[in-house]
């Protein structure tokens, strides 16, 4: 039974003229649209601050009944990323070799990509968000979590637009199967990793694939 009553406050947004949102999306738009998942890192040192403030700004994502079902877990210790390292390589060697179909290797092509994965040991910071399948309260007992796939992924994605707001890149990596992150880290086990983020500074000579994004035309249909 519901006792305490629900607290609101008053909430005052950034109060802006229809030209001011006009310009503004436009520029954020142009701005993320620079943003492009990098395999290639410099070694120059990240910050800790710079990354607590991403972690903060990820953290303002919405979530199920705002349960923040989500624990981002930072590593630049060189032995835990060398373990993290060897540990994804294992698993996307069986994955390039056996378990990834012709058709996903095809499509792989324009990446580049294979089992070996340099940059987990170069970019300076590792990121690995795991997602809270239900939490626990003081006593230990389990606290229900809502929508723990969708809250997480929202969260990702902040994170995202904060390191790239912070000038620097990443790579959405997902070693699969990435059990072996939980292990490393000491995670317990109501905590499944989502996302294996190295972030770091581009290097001098970074280089993308070339591709192009859908036209807002194929991607959004307008009922007026
Ligand atoms: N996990 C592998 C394969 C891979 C899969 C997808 I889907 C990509 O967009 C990119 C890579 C790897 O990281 O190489």
């Amino acid at each position: 039974m519901r006792t305490e009553k629900p607290v609101f406050i008053p909430y005052t947004p950034t109060k802006l003229s229809e030209a001011q949102s006009l310009e503004r999306s436009k520029t954020y738009y142009e701005y993320m649209d620079k943003r492009r998942s990098l395999r290639m890192f410099s070694d120059r040192p990240v910050a800790k601050e710079i990354i607590q403030n991403i972690l903060r700004t990820a953290s303002t994502a919405p979530s199920g009944a705002h349960k923040q079902p989500w624990t981002f877990c930072a590593i630049s210790a060189p032995d835990l990323k060398h373990k993290i390292r060897h540990a994804a390589e294992k698993e996307e060697y069986e994955g390039y070799h056996r378990r990834m179909s012709e058709e996903w290797l095809n499509d792989l092509k324009p990446f580049d990509t294979d089992w070996q994965k340099p940059f987990l040991e170069v970019a300076p910071w590792l990121i690995v968000v795991f997602r809270k399948i239900y939490g626990l309260n003081e006593k230990g007992e389990k606290i229900n979590h809502y929508y723990v796939n969708e809250s997480v992924g929202l969260a990702a994605g902040f994170m995202l637009a904060a390191i790239h707001q912070a000038g620097l890149v990443a790579l959405t990596h997902t070693p699969s199967p990435m059990n072996f992150l939980g292990k490393l880290l000491n995670r317990p086990s109501h905590e499944k990793p989502f996302l294996l983020l190295p972030v770091g500074y581009a290097p001098e000579d970074a280089q993308v694939p070339l591709l192009t994004r859908k036209p807002l035309e194929e991607i959004s249909v307008f009922y007026e």
